[in-house]
């Protein structure tokens, strides 16, 4: 790209970041999503360490500020400054649940993908010096060891991989991966289901109502136990893209550990990333779809459905089983995802589900092209590199839309997103595109 397009690109991506920052924390979209989530934090704080570090660290900080006290990070950290025009809202959470800061912000009792020590890894890395005078690796660390270890004693389900009680805690919502257990769930919810959502996109690009009324109706099982992961709520889902940030983030926090001085806890944290990689490999590995798969832990059996979120071990390339990286590539470059359109789909164009419309189910999204990104660049595929980075170079003709459409790349969801931005900043100033970079020296 050449350099005045390149900065004027950067310059709308860092005006979409400015006008969703809130002071202490970035909102998705100042429309649809007016609260602070989890893993969107943690993009934005990628793509946001290469123009504003201390913003970066901020923003981590102000997430894990609303930590519980049993270690889990929650879905929803909700500013009631911004109204209701988000449903559910902090009502529905409040009343007696465990653990929440006293004090703190309301937040939902659910969780989003484990993205965070990585993010905070390479915020760190964007800014040692800084990093260090703001005490940011000795302030996060702890709190992001336990987050893990939250997901490691109370979420870790019969495979020895993380557990997912809510499609919300997937990232993914409306995959098609949870298509079957969620048909379990009765669409029957108490609580009168709200959209404001529909009056930021299209009702063709959202979850029906019937979803939505599952949504709830799980939602409220969760909250009515308390939060307490003892209870079963009807659904139990592993997830590879789940259990590949909780490894790639435990690789991060082995390097924080080290930088910290601390040997000990780095081997722990490798360790039990290599614990994940061998389960993703032993139990979630399709042969004929060519990746990996979701698990149903209520049922046991696997879900043999090919989408964005089975690519995504190709983060571990080196630490897969042996031929497990190349036949991932040659998916991706495949018929089902990039080779059959423009842009990567989020579920395979071969999948019955795929609709390139409709949320989570075949649109392009610019977090999973960034995951892929950064898995191909760490090897050496130029040619595929070349291909993901074609969706950022839309991101801004298309106003930083939420999701694209994989071949025609019409905007799709809501517009000026926050990940989307971050992203393309990230796509356009990183030369590094190791996984989990080494510090700088
Ligand atoms: C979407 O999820 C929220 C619920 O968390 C929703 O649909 O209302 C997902 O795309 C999720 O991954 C994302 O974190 C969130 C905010 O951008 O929106």
């Amino acid at each position: 790209m050449h350099k005045d397009l390149r900065e004027d690109v950067a310059d709308a991506a860092s005006r979409v970041l400015d006008a969703s920052w809130t002071g202490s924390h970035t909102v998705p979209a100042t429309g649809l999503y007016p609260h602070q989530w989890s893993w969107d934090s943690a993009f934005v704080a990628i793509g946001n360490r290469h123009r504003a570090p201390h913003r970066a660290r901020t923003e981590l900080r102000t997430l894990l500020d609303a930590q519980w006290a049993d270690g889990r990070v929650p879905q929803i950290v909700y500013d009631t400054a911004r109204g209701d025009d988000y449903a559910p809202g902090p009502e529905f959470w409040g009343g007696p649940r465990g653990g929440a800061p006293a004090g703190s912000r309301p937040t939902s009792g659910l969780v989003q993908p484990p993205l965070h020590a990585w993010a905070a890894w390479l915020v760190h890395c964007a800014d040692p010096a800084g990093s260090v005078r703001a005490g940011f690796l000795a302030r996060t660390y702890p709190r992001l060891a336990r987050w893990h270890e939250y997901l490691r004693n109370r979420r870790t389900g019969s495979v020895g991989l993380p557990v997912t009680k809510h499609p919300w805690e997937t990232g993914t919502d409306n995959s098609p991966l949870w298509d079957a257990a969620l048909e379990r769930v009765p669409p029957l919810a108490r609580t009168p289901v709200r959209r404001p959502d529909l009056a930021h996109a299209g009702a063709g690009e959202r979850p029906g109502s019937r979803d939505y009324r599952r949504y709830y109706r799980l939602a409220e099982a969760y909250r009515d136990a308390g939060c307490d992961d003892d209870v079963p709520v009807g659904f139990a889902m592993v997830c590879p893209l789940f259990g590949t940030l909780l490894a790639v983030s435990e690789l991060a926090l082995a390097r924080m550990a080290t930088t910290l001085s601390d040997d000990g806890a780095a081997t722990a944290h490798t360790a039990a990333a290599a614990r994940v990689v061998a389960a993703l490999d032993e139990h979630l590995w399709d042969e004929d779809l060519g990746l990996y798969v979701a698990l149903d832990d209520t049922t046991g059996e696997r879900v043999r459905r090919a989408t964005v979120n089975g690519l995504v071990p190709l983060l571990l390339a080196d630490r897969l089983a042996p031929g497990r990286a190349e036949r991932l590539l040659a998916t991706l470059a495949g018929p089902g995802f990039l080779g059959g359109g423009r842009y990567l789909p989020s579920t395979s164009r071969h999948d019955p589900a795929f609709d390139p419309a409709l949320y989570w189910r075949g649109p392009a999204w610019f977090n999973m092209s960034w995951l892929l990104l950064r898995a191909v660049g760490a090897l050496g595929r130029d040619d595929l590199v070349a291909r993901l980075r074609e969706q950022f170079a839309a991101a801004a003709p298309g106003g930083f839309p939420e999701y694209v459409d994989p071949d025609t790349g019409t905007p799709r969801g809501t517009r000026q997103f926050s990940w989307t931005a971050a992203l393309t900043l990230d796509v356009l100033l990183s030369s590094d595109h190791h996984p989990v970079p080494l510090p700088t020296p």
